[in-house]
């Protein structure tokens, strides 16, 4: 890749981070004045990881992960609108305001959830991998969890069957350190996640995110072996949220300081300088104003589209005699 293409591929991943922080913060922002509802659980710190994996990824790979999910659905493709209406609940939603935050879902771009269930999807996401393998899709299934899910029983199924089946699967734990307040010296016996791979027979990979070209490298390797070798792999990603676990978390079970020290390695900024420094500002403004102008619209979206009606109520909920 010559410096140039290089750069341009960076803006382009760097635009998909600006794309999450600023839903991100406009979510949080309308939380905050009770539009939206429920849990909302920010990705804000964590972007590079979704961007990088996805810039590594075929249209017809798919992404499956937990409720910390807006990030996945944006680089998988929903527009900010439908992910915007989704979280406040509007009928205009991916879901039809039914889903929320937590249960994004964009079959089309094979963004398959958005699962609350800690853990709970490891083994949905290996299912979805053996369609791939008996389809002969050549086709890669890639599933993000948080380090919470490393000691439940769920991730053991999806991982042992994975290997034992050799499924075309990326297991990717994204180990931003808590597991809402606990932090994971308390739930984990070893700091090393991979340690658990080769229990299974299977590839393993660890890096530290700070740079959203490295993630995209690694995965993209781990990527490339499934889809050819049918091979399964666990990676850690050791990454950060600089936000509570969700809105409601007011975060004191780390200091100011711990928190400042992340964000002064922020990927996102990391990646906005290296666009600086190799002379691109022009392009860095230019995609600053172009989100801030498609997030502004997608949250005036969600304010003017209505509510889903009764009806659709009752038809998602019943079947049979009461279907519509
Ligand atoms: C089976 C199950 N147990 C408990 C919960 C409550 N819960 C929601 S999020 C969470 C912490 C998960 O932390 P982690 O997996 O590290 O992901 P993170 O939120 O840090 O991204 C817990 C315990 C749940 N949703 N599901």
């Amino acid at each position: 890749m010559t410096d140039s293409s290089k750069l341009d591929h960076l803006l382009h991943l760097y635009r998909q981070m600006q794309l999450i922080r600023r839903v991100e913060e406009e979510a949080a922002a309308a939380y905050a004045k009770g539009k939206i509802g429920g849990f909302l659980h920010l990705y804000i710190g964590q972007e590079a990881v979704a961007a990088g994996c996805s810039a590594a990824m075929r249209p017809e790979d798919t992404m499956i992960g937990t409720y910390r999910d807006h990030g996945m659905a944006l680089v998988r493709g929903m527009s900010a609108r439908a992910l915007m209406a989704e979280l406040y609940g509007k009928d205009t939603g991916c879901s039809r305001g039914l889903g929320g935050s937590m249960h994004l879902f964009d079959a089309k771009n094979r963004m398959l959830g958005g699962y609350g269930i800690v853990g709970g999807h490891i083994p949905l996401a290996a299912g979805v991998a053996f369609a791939s393998k008996y389809r002969d899709e050549k086709a890669v299934t890639l599933c993000f969890f948080g380090e919470g899910a490393v000691p439940i029983g769920d991730f053991h199924e999806g991982l042992s069957l994975a290997a034992l089946w050799k499924l075309p699967v990326v297991f990717i734990c994204e180990n931003n350190e808590f597991s809402m307040g606990t932090p994971m010296s308390r739930t984990l016996s070893v700091e090393d996640l991979t340690l658990k791979a080769p229990g299974y027979g299977m590839q393993s990979d660890r890096l530290i995110v700070e740079d959203v070209l490295e993630v995209e490298a690694h995965i993209r390797k781990a990527i490339d072996r499934a889809r050819e070798h049918n091979e399964p792999a666990l990676i850690e990603l050791r990454t950060y949220r600089f936000r509570g676990h969700s809105m409601s978390d007011p975060g004191k079970y780390r200091s100011r300081e711990e928190v400042e020290a992340h964000k002064a390695r922020d990927p996102l900024l990391r990646a906005r300088k290296q666009l600086v420094d190799g002379g691109r500002e022009a392009d860095v403004l230019r995609v600053e104003e172009e989100i801030e102008a498609e997030v502004l619209d997608a949250v005036q979206f969600a304010e003017s589209s209505p509510e889903p009606s009764a009806d659709l109520l009752e038809a998602t909920t019943y079947v049979g005699p009461f279907a519509r």
